[in-house]
């Protein structure tokens, strides 16, 4: 089975897309895939998560520690690109996590090789680890220089008003502190044993390299924040001055990552390309599993770097839930446990807005505070932040907690999120509809007006499908479940949910063709093709939507909107979902990667599976092949895209297997792709771990 992916060659134009396809990590941090010589140029990064700061009135993002595997070989540097790279590749093993590099320069006394293999500690997540290997073709003296970097990448910092470098008993420590006093701390053993300098973090030595020798540097680093206890430089030091060295880190770390394989792997006998993509896809999401923390969620772009500034949007519960729950069940306990700790934030969230209970902020940060902006996208043409409604209209995010939690609970048939407050949560988000439904008084549907649904390029709409059906299901659930625990439930208010679902408009199959309207008035819409629409744009970069962009006064949409609700909700006729999917995929841009698999998930329950074939890959493959949309607007939004992971596994899951729960039990209705043999996983279901093998009949 493969479990190595590799790139060769030097193209800077990569390195962005690199730093993601080769990211390592453990949910405490991620580190991007970068060469160790890399610093902010080369969006190097070690991305922290849960620990958020904000630089004046920029956007809030999360803190990126100063980067303790800082290492770099005078004249033999990919990123001062002089000209004399030889060969180079970087490879990434999901079997262990460790990233690898292998360089050759010329240099003017010979060649150097460096060689480097990192990996973010899986067995103690505070810890990194780093061997970086020398061997020169003829005898050589190079200039070294090692240790903790001081140049930060940040996308709205910098964040730290001072970093404070010091050298303790052989190891380096970096304090690096923010203007509200949160520090990061990390520290560094680097063993050496030829004399150096120490200066800014780095130790600087020169090697005399004897021709055909090996020599190694191996560097053990800690992180630790004030958010993790009260002395964080003392427990970075204590983490470093007491951990094994690096061959016996580098086995714990194989130990730990072969358990989490056990749980998770994929066996796709007869297509190793999808059987890759879907492991690698796994790989990343075990990678930023807080699995060391109680009430901690995954932000929409990993522990990447600071784009949508490290927050926590629907995606974590409508496109990754199903693995957590799937393979890491106590990780979906800890992204719904944050839920109900930063209930508090979507109250004040609501009342800020005139509204009664709980609106969940868009991007979430730590508390649930909001990170997103009315200006969340810049126009390419004026560099003017355009006004988005993103954060105040995107009301589906409040039902798709409830989602998260109502599936934990089916899944798991165990209630004690709901004890511990899910309950309450399900309550306040039915209170947030009910604050914000409205009825006409010659008419007696109540209708939800205003809002954004899925597909973003189309803002302030009427009765989005997706949304509507969601604020019913949100209604129906807490109407179901609340009497049943400890809220501050009413019973006429209960009585009134059940009247609102009963009355909030549906948008139903059109009775001749069957689609569903995206949202009131979508029909009456210019219906342009993608491409037609794409010819529109001035410039690349160009933002779709919003209240000129080219999509916006189409029925071109950017992601699965009425598709997304066919499958997160289920309930139609399968000729509806097949109307709709004939319909709606024409109309989509795919502009977001949440769109792929939705679309995929639709094409199997119709009977389509190399339809959907393509689309999964897509899904899968979606940081193998990088490129995705690294721009919206002037905003970078690259990254790792681990919902379109989550993505991935739900099609192969309950798409192509047809995986159906059915109380403590399960069915398979298979539609496998062309070439697929036999499938085997392992699903965890209500307490208990199951064994699924699917074989295709011979043909
Ligand atoms: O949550 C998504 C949204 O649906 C589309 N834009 C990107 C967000 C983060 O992935």
């Amino acid at each position: 089975m493969q479990t190595v992916i590799e790139k060769k060659g030097y193209d800077p134009a990569q390195n962005a897309d690199n730093g993601n396809r080769f990211l390592t990590g453990n949910g405490y941090m991620g580190v991007r895939g970068t060469p160790c010589e890399f610093g902010p140029e080369g969006m190097a990064a070690v991305n922290l998560a849960g620990i958020y700061h904000q630089k004046g009135d920029a956007w809030r993002e999360p803190l990126n520690a100063p980067n303790p595997l800082y290492f770099e070989a005078e004249g033999a540097s990919l990123a001062a690109d002089a000209g004399n790279i030889l060969s180079h590749a970087l490879s990434l093993d999901i079997a262990d996590g460790t990233f690898h590099r292998e360089t050759a320069f010329s240099l003017p006394g010979g060649v150097l090789h460096i060689a480097q293999e990192r990996f973010c500690s899986m067995a103690q997540v505070h810890l990194l680890a780093q061997r970086v290997t020398l061997r020169a073709s003829g005898s050589l003296s190079v200039s070294l220089r090692a240790g903790i970097d001081s140049r930060v990448w940040d996308i709205h910092g910098p964040h730290y008003d001072r970093i404070d470098f010091a050298r303790e008993d052989g190891v380096i420590v970096a304090d690096a502190v923010t203007d509200d006093g949160k520090t990061v701390c990390a520290a560094l053993r680097l063993c050496t044993d030829e004399p150096c300098a120490f200066s800014g973090g780095l130790l600087s030595l020169t090697a005399g390299l004897r021709g055909g020798e090996v020599y190694a540097y191996e560097f053990i680093a800690a992180i630790y924040t004030s958010a993790d206890c009260a002395d964080p430089r003392g427990a970075a030091l204590r983490a470093v001055q007491e951990s094994p060295g690096y061959d016996a880190l580098l086995a714990q770390q194989r130990s730990a990552w072969n358990s989490l394989w056990d749980d998770a792997r994929v066996i796709i006998d007869g297509d190793p390309r999808a059987e890759f993509a879907v492991n690698y896809s796994l790989y990343h999401l075990m990678s930023i599993a807080p699995r060391h923390a109680r009430d901690l969620s995954v932000p929409a772009r990993g522990l990447s770097g600071q784009t949508y500034k490290g927050a926590i949007f629907w995606d974590t519960e409508m496109f990754m839930l199903d693995f957590y729950l799937g393979a890491m069940p106590q990780v979906a306990a800890s992204t719904l446990r944050y839920r109900i700790a930063t209930l508090p934030g979507a109250k004040k969230k609501a009342a800020e807005y005139g509204l009664s209970g709980a609106f969940y902020a868009w991007e979430s940060q730590e508390g649930g505070r909001e990170g997103c902006s009315d200006y969340n996208v810049t126009d390419v043409f004026t560099g003017r932040p355009m006004r988005t409604f993103f954060r105040d209209k995107q009301i589906h995010i409040s039902a798709a907690v409830v989602y998260g939690l109502k599936k934990y609970f089916e899944r798991t048939g165990d209630d004690g999120l709901m004890r511990e407050g899910g309950a309450q949560v399900i309550l306040e988000c039915a209170r947030f509809y009910m604050s914000l439904m409205t009825k006409r008084i010659l008419s007696d549907t109540y209708d939800l007006c205003d809002v954004v649904g899925p597909d973003e390029y189309h803002e302030r709409v009427c009765n989005n499908a997706y949304t509507n059906e969601m604020a019913r299901m949100t209604l129906r659930t807490a109407c179901s479940l609340c009497p049943q625990y400890a809220t501050d439930a009413h019973p006429d208010e209960l009585a009134a949910f059940a009247d609102a679902a009963g009355h909030l408009k549906r948008q139903q199959p059109d009775p001749q063709t069957g689609v569903i309207e995206q949202f009131d008035g979508y029909f009456a819409l210019e219906d342009a093709s993608v491409d037609a629409v794409r010819a529109r744009l001035k410039d690349p970069r160009e933002y779709w939507g919003g209240a000129y962009g080219v999509a916006a006064h189409t029925q071109v949409i950017k992601q699965a909107d009425v598709i997304a609700l066919l499958y997160m909700l289920g309930g139609y006729d399968r000729s509806v979902t097949e109307a709709n999917y004939d319909y709606y995929e024409p109309r989509t841009e795919h502009g977001s990667s949440l769109s792929a698999c939705m679309y995929a998930l639709c094409a199997c329950m119709i009977g389509r599976p190399e339809e959907a074939y393509p689309l999964f890959l897509k899904s899968a493959e979606a940081d193998i092949q990088g490129g995705g949309k690294q721009w919206a607007g002037l905003v970078y939004i690259g990254g790792t895209h681990p919902a379109a992971a989550g993505g991935a596994y739900m099609v192969l899951l309950f798409g192509f297997l047809g995986l159906r729960f059915e109380g403590d039990g399960f069915s398979l209705h298979p539609c496998l792709p062309k070439g697929w043999t036999r499938v085997s996983m392992n699903v965890w279901h209500r307490g208990t771990r199951r064994r699924i093998v699917c074989e295709a009949l011979p043909s």
